[in-house]
């Protein structure tokens, strides 16, 4: 089953920085669907639950340079 998790994210400042958050996200095993926006400081990220974690996906966030902050 798939689960989609919201997540506050700090230091989004353009279209493109989302951009770089979905890739960097949506190459995560047992990601699916992710969208990130710049404007509400929020992505939207669909994941198997028995294949990854909501954990890895903050540090996927984190790895590509931007914070993570919080489920929502
Ligand atoms: Mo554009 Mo977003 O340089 O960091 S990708 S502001």
């Amino acid at each position: 089953d798939q689960r989609t998790v919201r997540i506050d994210i700090g230091g989004m400042t353009c279209a493109n920085c989302a951009a770089t958050i979905e890739d960097a996200v949506s190459d995560i095993d047992g990601v699916g669907e992710v969208s990130a926006n710049y404007a509400t400081d929020e992505a939207t990220v669909a994941y198997d639950p028995e294949r990854v974690s909501v954990s890895a996906v903050f540090d996927a966030v984190e790895s590509a340079g931007y914070d993570p902050i919080a489920e929502t």
